[in-house]
């Protein structure tokens, strides 16, 4: 799969080959939770974002206690785009799609996660309930999903076990963390999350 050599900024091919398989995936999560800057990390061309500023009248519904540098929200989403091995004609695109956060954008969700084969759930523990109806959403879809929370800084320790049970999730839901700026963590994380979609894919092809 992805090899370090992958990870130098801006190397992707010329083209993508015809073998490459294209993955949809989605990076869903709550408001303020580190969706679009992990697109932009891992993005190999510039990502793009339908980014809004914020005005006053989104003051009592967007929280911004926890992101106060926060001045843009995306609308509808984030896009990017990573190739895991340009040098590996057979490895994976990945065609990543953020979601908007907010409840009242729910309306655009189904246009974003059409065909998305994964997605990776944004949790940060200082307020995971922001996640919990993007996560409700991904169930609801069959979308599968790996839970990956970004470490904000002052955010509370809370063990893998109880953030598990917190969110009820299966024994096979990969729980990981990350730090999303990071473009080496922002890309392990994607690998984890190819490696679950896989995973499952070839366990419905045995059945
Ligand atoms: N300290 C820290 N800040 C982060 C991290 N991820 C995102 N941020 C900041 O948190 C704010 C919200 O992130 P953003 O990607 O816009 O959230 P979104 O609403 O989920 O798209 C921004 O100011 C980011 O710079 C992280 O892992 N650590
Ligand atoms: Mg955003």
């Amino acid at each position: 799969m992805a090899s370090a050599t992958s990870r130098t900024p801006h190397s992707p091919p010329d083209y993508i080959p015809e073998a490459a398989p294209l993955l949809k995936l989605v990076v869903a999560g709550g408001f303020g939770v580190g969706k679009t800057t992990l697109v932009q990390a891992v993005s190999e061309m510039r990502s793009l974002h339908t980014e809004q500023k914020m005005t006053t009248a989104s003051v009592p519904v967007d929280s911004l206690d926890h992101t106060p540098d926060k001045t843009t929200t995306t609308i509808t989403m984030d896009f990017g785009r990573l190739t895991l091995d340009p040098a590996d004609p057979r490895a994976p695109v990945l065609y990543l799609f953020g979601t908007p956060g907010q409840t009242r954008f729910h309306n655009v969700w189904n246009d974003v996660t059409y065909g998305a084969r994964g997605a990776v759930l944004l949790l940060d523990l200082r307020r995971p309930q922001e996640s919990f109806e993007a996560m409700d959403l991904l169930e609801k879809s069959a979308i599968p999903y790996i839970v990956a929370v970004n470490d904000f800084p002052g955010a509370p320790y809370v063990s893998d076990t109880t953030v598990r049970e917190g969110l009820d999730l299966t024994e096979t839901t990969p729980l990981i963390h990350c730090d999303a700026r990071d473009r080496n963590s922002a890309i392990d994380t994607l690998i984890r999350l190819v490696q679950h979609v896989m995973t499952i894919y070839r366990q419905d092809a045995a059945r």
